[in-house]
């Protein structure tokens, strides 16, 4: 056959060779890799791109410009506001009451059930998970799994693999991001990859890496409206909770003023460190710690003092996170995967930054109920996207498994959000979420109780108490006034107790009862006990 060497000829090859190729990409569409950075403890109200009080403060330009890249959900809604139950239902997409995992204690996960990283590893993808765990047990789906064993330590952490447990030396948040490049790199690199990033940060007691510990030193953080709460207007759950930065939180471990409360716990993460990581620490934390002793403060000058060495701490270890999804992101690019990755960053919860006088999570008001989700996928999301629509955590699965083109199974009671990420949300799309809280007694004693929320009211039952609360989010958004026994109110509230028990049937939520879910160790965690036990001890004495 005789070549045609004409530039005309050759050009016109040329651009139909590259069209032929554009449409066979588009056809064969390749299966995307899924980086899943996951925190705990996160609250939206501490990353940048979600606005509000500390939108100025927060240290997070590398999951903001992941916001600016993909789609930044608003009303992303978990289903137990608690660590493992969260996790739980995310593996899962199912409420805790299908997938058994109710509470953080007592219970090992079920890893027999389907959980995503099952069915994406039974599809040909490779699955990793490093990092937080905290179902017990051993993990199922994940070809690769190094987990720090319970909650973890910020210092020189453990890691448990098959083989056991081994001791890294470092700062957490590097070694899960080192661990998870590692990973990458050694992948077998003709199969599409899942892997979970799930870091320990911010998770109290918030110790923050070496190089961050000066971060935001000189300055005053804005103090939330609601710091000094009293509860009037709210029910018994409110008034009972031990979570408060005033009564709970302890000038030991939480604020490193000393070590001696609750059994020494901060000497417990102080004795893991190396000489030089300890000179660090003290270097910064005691002079600091002698200005505060000296300073003689009380009453509300206390309480402030201690808001923002807690807001501090926690948005130091913030930082470490942030770098940490800068070097992922460094890393796919580097490695070409940058246009077939599907970057997504959430938190098993939300948490409270001083809002009603707290710390910690648990309760449906807002600060804990939302957490956050931020989504990019390349050639799909539109950067810059904001997104209001009622989503949860119970809909990660069946979105990771539709994004990779695996089959939803019917059992799963999560729906999948890649129509929205496409930008075209179902006419039929969910009006309200259900929710349920079980671990009471328990850490920081908050009261059982299941809800709805429809994007502007809440309604809350507090059932073993026998206490009903509403809020409406537009007039309220602080939720500071139970609107619950308010005549103007009357016909919401029964459209509420409609939309629960609808949601109720659907989920097929059995009878709330008094089950045997809770921690053994709870009577110790209650305000009163704490008391006693604290009672007659020195809490604010030495600087360590
Ligand atoms: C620990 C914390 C609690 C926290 C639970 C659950 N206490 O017990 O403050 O509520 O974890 O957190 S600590 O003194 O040990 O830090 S969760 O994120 O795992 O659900
Ligand atoms: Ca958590």
């Amino acid at each position: 056959m005789k070549i045609i060497k004409s530039p005309l000829v050759m050009m016109l090859c040329a651009v139909l060779l590259a069209s032929c190729t554009e449409r066979k990409n588009t056809t064969t569409k390749q299966q995307p890799n899924i980086v899943f950075i996951f925190t705990d403890d996160h609250a939206t109200q501490a990353i940048s791109a979600y606005g509000g009080m500390l939108a100025e403060i927060a240290p997070t330009p590398n999951i903001d410009k992941l916001a600016n890249e993909g789609v930044l959900f608003k009303r992303c809604m978990v289903t137990n506001s608690i660590c493992g139950p969260s996790r739980a239902s995310i593996l899962t997409g199912k409420h805790s009451h299908s997938n058994g995992f109710y509470t953080n204690t007592n219970t090992v996960f079920d890893g027999t059930q389907f959980t995503y990283p099952k069915a994406l590893q039974a599809s040909g993808y490779q699955t990793g998970i490093v990092g937080k765990w905290h179902l017990g047990g051993e993990p199922t789906g994940f070809d690769y799994w190094e987990l720090l064993p319970g909650q973890g330590q910020y210092y020189n952490p453990d890691f448990r693999t098959k083989d056991g447990i081994h001791r890294e030396q470092g700062y957490v948040t590097d070694i899960v991001t080192d661990k998870a490049k590692n990973w990458m790199e050694g992948r077998d690199k003709k199969k599409p990859f899942m892997l979970m990033v799930q870091h320990k940060a911010p998770h109290r007691n918030w110790m923050p890496a070496e190089r961050h510990l000066t971060a935001f030193d000189g300055i005053t953080i804005p103090e939330p409206q609601t710091l000094f709460d009293t509860y009037e207007g709210r029910g018994t759950a409110a008034h009972e909770q031990d979570m408060t930065i005033e009564h709970t939180m302890d000038m030991g471990q939480d604020l490193k003023v000393q070590s001696m409360e609750l059994g020494n716990r901060l000497s417990v993460s102080l004795n893991r460190m190396n000489p030089q990581q300890r000179a660090a620490w003290d270097a910064n934390y005691i002079p600091k710690n002698k200005a505060f002793v000296a300073a003689k403060l009380s009453g509300k000058e206390l309480v402030q003092w201690k808001y923002q060495r807690y807001i501090k701490d926690y948005l130091r270890t913030i930082k470490a996170v942030d770098e940490s999804v800068g070097e992922l992101r460094a890393y796919l690019k580097e490695n070409g995967l940058d246009k077939n990755t599907i970057i997504v960053y959430s938190s098993d919860q939300g948490f409270y930054l001083g809002e009603h006088g707290w710390f910690d999570k648990r309760f449906m008001y807002d600060e804990s109920f939302r957490t956050p989700l931020i989504i990019k996928w390349p050639g799909v999301t539109k950067g810059g996207s904001i997104n209001s629509d009622l989503v949860s955590n119970l809909d990660f699965a069946s979105t990771f498994l539709e994004m990779a083109g695996v089959a939803i199974p019917e059992e799963v009671q999560g729906e999948s959000l890649v129509p929205i990420l496409e930008g075209n949300k179902p006419a039929d799309w969910r009006k309200a979420v259900y929710y349920h809280y079980y671990e009471y007694p328990g850490w920081h004693m908050v009261h059982r109780h299941e809800g709805v929320y429809d994007g502007r009211y809440k309604l809350m039952n507090f059932y073993e108490l026998k206490e009903w609360e509403l809020y409406d989010l537009k007039k309220d958004p602080n939720e500071m006034k139970n609107q619950i026994n308010n005549p103007e109110y009357a016909a919401i509230v029964i459209e509420m107790k409609v939309e629960l028990e609808k949601l109720r049937v659907q989920y097929k939520v059995p009878e709330n009862k008094v089950q045997d879910i809770s921690s053994p160790d709870a009577t110790y965690h209650s305000a009163t006990m704490r008391k006693k036990a604290l009672k007659g001890k020195d809490v604010i004495t030495s600087s360590h």
